[in-house]
């Protein structure tokens, strides 16, 4: 749904005020507990964060790309354990029902998936198999009304929180790679399922992840999504071009709070006798992050754009995701350049960012991904 510009305008001013009065009062809780209070998934579920990406037919806000973009610029102000809490929700966890699901899976999963009733997951990547993903090895085996699932999916975000996965694996073994590869929509509690620890990061403190181990998990076959064999690995791909956008847009937020704060910061402290923002070479590196920020958003919502235009994305999203995210690795080095000793101090906050962003070169496709995804594309386009 377009929403009109009065409507799009309050709700990203609504979240700007609740990450500046709500998330950022609490980032060091979250960081000291590795989890999100009660009372901010509460506040997240009453203003429909869960369901941005969800149709409105379905519970959901309906948003386009370009209002969603939006919203997740003025979250990301927030350390990005809280986007992570509704982003596999609105991403990765939900988008492969919206875009491959049958109408009986959407009808069952993406009401509750929208109200935040629980957390979704995408569970692709494997101990031997990251980036080369078409070589995963989980497998799904046909019997009877059933599919018996076997194999260890790892680094899977929210595992520990989540109501439901949908889980890559090979029904074909006879196929090597993608064609061989389904989607399931496996429920959490499901016999044979097993949650590993949660896993002990660099950052991100409050966002989880673990792995998952399936040993003959039996699943009814109407949990193959959208009830077709072979097409897991290409709803996937189209669900990571979506969620590489969206990824690129959180970075674009972060490295506005870190501008922000680094001007702040550049402007009460003082050395030689005057605020370090009236030297030129602290002003040269606020220049550049700006610079680069603005880029970031331009770039993410040209691509947008086109997505909510119908166009192919596939080698924006990863321009996008490619840029912005080792933009806000430059960004949080200069920022902790800036704050100087206080940067490498916890209390401040910003060595903490440091840290955080550092994920976001990794995961929906490490850089070198990328890079491979737009010259593929190039190459293919041009012959
Ligand atoms: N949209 C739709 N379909 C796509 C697609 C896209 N963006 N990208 C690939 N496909 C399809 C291809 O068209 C092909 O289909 P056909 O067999 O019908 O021709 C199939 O998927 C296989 O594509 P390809 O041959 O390009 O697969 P590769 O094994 O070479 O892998 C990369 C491609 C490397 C791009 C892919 O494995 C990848 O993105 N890896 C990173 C995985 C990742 O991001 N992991 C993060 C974990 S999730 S948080």
């Amino acid at each position: 749904m377009a929403l009109d510009a009065e409507t799009l305008r309050q709700l990203v001013e609504t979240v700007d005020r609740f990450a500046r009065e709500r998330l950022i009062p609490a980032e060091h809780q979250v960081a000291e507990t590795d989890a999100i209070p009660d009372d901010i998934v509460a506040e997240m579920r009453e203003m429909g964060l869960f369901g941005m990406s969800v149709p409105e037919a379905y519970g959901g806000l309906g948003l386009r790309m370009s209002e969603e973009v939006q919203v997740v610029f003025a979250l990301c102000q927030a350390s990005p354990a809280f986007r992570s809490l509704i982003g596999t929700n609105n991403g990765i966890g939900s988008q492969g029902i919206v875009m491959d699901g049958t109408e009986e899976q959407k009808r069952r999963w993406l009401p509750r998936l929208a109200a935040g009733e629980i957390i979704a997951s995408f569970a692709l990547t494997e101990p031997e198999a990251g980036s080369d993903a078409a070589s995963l090895r989980a497998s799904a085996r046909r019997d009877g009304n059933c599919y018996v699932l076997n194999g260890t999916k790892r680094f899977i975000t929210n595992a520990p929180r989540a109501g439901l996965f949908t889980v890559m694996a090979r029904t074909d073994p006879s196929v090597a790679g993608a064609g061989g590869i389904s989607a399931f929509l496996v429920e959490a509690g499901t016999p044979g399922l097993h949650m590993g620890l949660p896993d002990r990061k660099m950052g991100q403190k409050g966002a989880l992840t673990a792995d998952i181990i399936f040993e003959d998990c039996r699943v009814p076959a109407d949990a193959l999504l959208g009830g077709v064999e072979g097409q897991g690995f290409r709803t996937a791909m189209k669900v990571l071009d979506r969620g590489r956008l969206h990824i690129a847009a959180v970075c674009v937020g972060i490295a506005e709070r870190l501008i922000r704060d680094s001007v702040c910061y550049a402007l009460e402290r003082r050395q030689f006798g005057k605020p370090i923002a009236e030297f030129q070479l602290v002003q040269a590196m606020l220049a550049d992050s700006r610079m680069e920020a603005y880029a970031a958003r331009c770039m993410v919502m040209d691509a947008a754009g086109k997505l909510d235009a119908g166009q192919p994305i596939s080698t924006e999203a990863a321009c996008c995701k490619l840029f912005a995210s080792e933009m806000v690795g430059r960004v949080a080095d200069r920022a902790v350049q800036v704050h100087g000793g206080a940067g490498y101090i916890a209390d401040y906050g910003i060595e903490r960012f440091y840290r955080d962003v550092r994920l976001f070169r990794l995961y929906e496709g490490t850089s070198q991904i990328q890079q491979i995804v737009i010259a593929r594309n190039m190459l293919r386009d041009a012959v």
